[in-house]
């Protein structure tokens, strides 16, 4: 599992873009959003690059 660090989260949408962003790329893709912590936890086959970049790819800061 990838955890990554994601600021901006505030509500249910930001947690189905993120969730379509990663499964657009991984359609089997586990995805948590922890909005209370701002900690993304996915499990797939992508790298962790991919996944950050589809995170910022829906305007969300990601920390390294
Ligand atoms: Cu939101």
């Amino acid at each position: 599992m990838q955890v990554f660090k994601v600021q901006g989260m505030s509500c249910e949408h930001c947690v189905r873009a993120i969730t379509h962003a990663v499964q657009k790329l991984d359609e089997a893709a586990e995805v948590e959003v922890d909005l209370a912590d701002g900690e993304v936890r996915v499990s797939s086959r992508l790298s962790i690059a991919e996944v950050a970049e589809a995170i910022r790819g829906e305007g969300y800061e990601v920390s390294p």
